[in-house]
């Protein structure tokens, strides 16, 4: 499970390739998801409490870097480097992290409580709060999105359901993807049924487009470990959990390196530094040259390596650990 390997298939590349998703099993060593879901279960609150009555929509307080070893571990986890650079056809060190958070969702009886509400979603494609622009061509995807579960479908329903895109003629998946409340001048819902209304209301062809989005959709049959891989421009949503359950998710998004108008949605990975713990510190200085690179760090034969940079780096994380040797002996002659 730990070996430098591939990842995935090859019919499970050309599934995420062509079908716009891929539900794999077995990415993440399987003691590494047990360490993560039982830190995760004692963070959140339990069903049926009062406080996971009022938890509707995406509020998570973990967020990378977490105190949590296991969340980081998985976050910068080798396995899933190598199965999203063999998604993008790049190796890990040219990619990019731009979301790493864990999200409670609570199963209820009631509705809706709010059109933010995240029970029942509205068919979406994520992209419009990921990226300043929409996203390229089908042909030449730039990022991967995945969700690692940490719960059994069978306990908690809650199915992503995903809409597979059958070929470049599919009529739901058109140019440009824009039908989609919250995007130009539609008004962002998240709850379906509220959502429907508005564009039956507003724009009734649209409505009825979606109609059909909705009834070519699968559900996801997870269970602890499985990941799903999907796109920004794949249409999906998450669907009701069974009532007094809870269903926790890892949320993770990795970019090309070179594609910068895709956001990070977290504060910047530097502003955790200065904490008295040292996490973020930590984690940098013990982490692989590929796991620092895809935080941002420059790789060894960046143009900012010279040999006074290469000092200066080590004199701030030599102390907690690091190991410059790549950097410095990628300089070559000039600064050995
Ligand atoms: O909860 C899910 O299964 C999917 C969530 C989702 O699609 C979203 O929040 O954008
Ligand atoms: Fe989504």
């Amino acid at each position: 499970m730990t070996g430098d390997g591939p990842v995935l298939t090859a019919s499970q590349i050309d599934r995420w390739r062509q079908r716009g998703f891929a539900l794999v099993d077995g990415v993440v060593p399987a003691e590494t998801v047990e360490r993560l879901r039982t830190a995760a279960e004692k963070r959140f609150p339990s069903p049926g409490t009062t406080a996971a009555a009022g938890i509707v929509d995406f509020g998570s307080a973990l967020v990378f870097p977490a105190d949590i070893p296991a969340f980081n571990e998985v976050t910068l986890h080798p396995r899933l480097l190598t199965a999203v650079g063999q998604l993008l056809g790049q190796s890990p060190g040219e990619l990019r992290l731009t979301q790493s958070d864990l999200w409670p969702k609570y199963g209820r009886s009631d509705g809706a409580r709010a059109g933010g509400d995240n029970q029942d979603q509205r068919i979406h494609v994520d992209y419009p709060n990921h990226m300043l622009v929409h996203p390229p061509p089908w042909d030449r995807p730039v990022a991967v999105e995945l969700i690692l579960y940490l719960s059994d479908h069978e306990d908690c329903g809650g199915s992503t359901a995903v809409v597979a895109r059958t070929g470049p003629d599919d009529p739901d998946y058109g140019w440009p993807i824009v039908g989609s409340p919250g995007i130009g001048e539609l008004d962002w819902i998240n709850d379906r049924p509220s959502a429907e209304a508005y564009l039956l209301d507003e724009r009734p062809e649209l409505a009825q487009w979606r109609a059909a989005l909705y009834r070519r959709e699968q559900l996801t049959r997870f269970t602890v470990g499985t990941v799903l891989f999907y796109r920004h421009d794949t249409w999906h949503r998450g669907t009701r959990l069974r009532p007094g359950t809870r269903r926790l998710t890892h949320n993770l998004t990795y970019r090309r390196a070179d594609c910068d108008w895709i956001d990070t949605l977290h504060r910047a990975w530097s502003w955790s530094m200065y904490r008295s713990d040292k996490l973020m510190e930590r984690l940098v200085a013990g982490a692989t040259v590929d796991q620092r690179t895809v935080l941002g760090f420059p790789r060894p034969g960046s143009d900012y390596w010279c040999s006074e940079t290469v000092e200066a780096v080590e004199a701030r994380y030599g102390p907690l650990g690091m190991d410059i040797t790549p950097y410095r002996m990628a300089l070559g002659g000039a600064g050995t």
